[in-house]
């Protein structure tokens, strides 16, 4: 959904008046700077603990336990301010949603079928109803955060990922668990190569140990990615970027997956659909080459082209 940019892009975001929190926001910036603000109501289910700013005067914390306890039809609570008064305005959500469609078509207009973002929606695309999705931390979560595409409510796809300090080790064992605990051969762990290198001795399961039918996609840019996008990013760094952020590895993943016995393949992002739709026994890696170096221009160009399409 793109609603990141509408936050960060459209007038709607102005005529905010309350906002109702759940869980711990720490994934894009629009949502940071919107729970920053002290200048509206903020609800917060949850404490200062998951709160990803400093909480204003104006940001009130409500318990779980509250919301819990109406939920099995206990006593009912005041819930701290989450009652509404009449009647929703239907035109609130309908300019939010008609802004959502306008961005995303946007935004597809910028994607030539071989960026990150078009690989998030083919693995997005690529979860079937009963199917389990791994979500790695750094660009894939955020590639898939921005393009991915609303699921019919209750086919009950299970969509996961470490946060916590959104970590990039263990997050292949975890993505094994799940998979080990949810059966399913359209499971698939999406994430990013220092990710994969970082945890691959995952990979080594023991003869007399289950397996999981699991396709680990990896979105392989040699390096990390998601720093092009901030501020070291910036032109003016580029002489210490390589070394110090970047930190490319020169891997070579697949000799790296024959040492554990484990299939691999690259695909190319046009044909990862192909590939996910197969039917899978055991572990399998595909890799998919993308390009880091134009993902700084292709979020700016991304960007104009969301504030172009929202600003009147
Ligand atoms: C254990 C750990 N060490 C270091 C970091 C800092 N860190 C955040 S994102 C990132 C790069 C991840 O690269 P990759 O998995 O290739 O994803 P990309 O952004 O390139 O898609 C690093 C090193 C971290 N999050 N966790
Ligand atoms: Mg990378």
């Amino acid at each position: 959904m793109s609603y990141r940019q509408v936050l960060a892009h459209s007038p709607l975001a102005e005529q905010i008046e309350r906002v109702v929190g759940f869980g711990h926001a720490t994934l894009t910036r629009p949502v940071t700077q919107l729970l920053a603000r002290t200048d509206i109501e903020i609800i917060h289910v949850g404490s200062q603990a998951t709160y990803p700013v400093p909480a204003g005067p104006n940001v009130r914390f409500v318990e779980q336990t509250l919301l819990s306890k109406q939920q099995t039809g206990g006593a009912p609570a005041r819930l701290g301010g989450l009652e509404t008064d009449g009647t929703d305005d239907p035109a609130w959500l309908q300019a939010w949603q008609d802004a959502d469609a306008a961005a995303t078509a946007a935004i597809d207009a910028e994607l030539d079928g071989s960026t990150p973002y078009d690989l998030a929606k083919a693995v997005n695309a690529a979860i079937p109803p009963g199917g389990l999705l791994f979500v790695g931390a750094s660009s894939p979560i955020r590639d898939l955060d921005l393009v991915a595409r609303p699921y019919v409510v209750g086919e009950k796809r299970l969509i996961i990922a470490n946060r916590g300090l959104a970590g990039i080790d263990g997050t292949l064992s975890t993505a094994i668990g799940a998979a080990l605990a949810r059966e399913s051969t359209r499971a698939i762990a999406y994430v990013g190569d220092l990710t994969f290198l970082h945890g691959s001795n995952g990979l080594l399961i023991g003869p007399s140990e289950p397996r999981p039918d699991l396709t680990i996609v990896i979105a392989s840019d040699d390096g990390g990615s998601i720093f092009t996008t901030l501020e070291q990013g910036a032109p003016e760094y580029a002489a210490s970027f390589e070394r110090v952020y970047a930190t490319p590895t020169g891997a070579d993943i697949g000799r790296l997956c024959a040492g554990y016995g484990v299939p691999h393949q690259v695909v190319a992002v046009a044909d990862v659909a192909q590939v996910l739709a197969e039917e899978v026994s055991g572990i399998r890696v595909v890799e998919v080459p993308v390009d880091r170096t134009r993902r700084r221009e292709l979020d700016a160009r991304i960007s104009a082209a969301v504030r172009n399409e929202l600003t009147p």
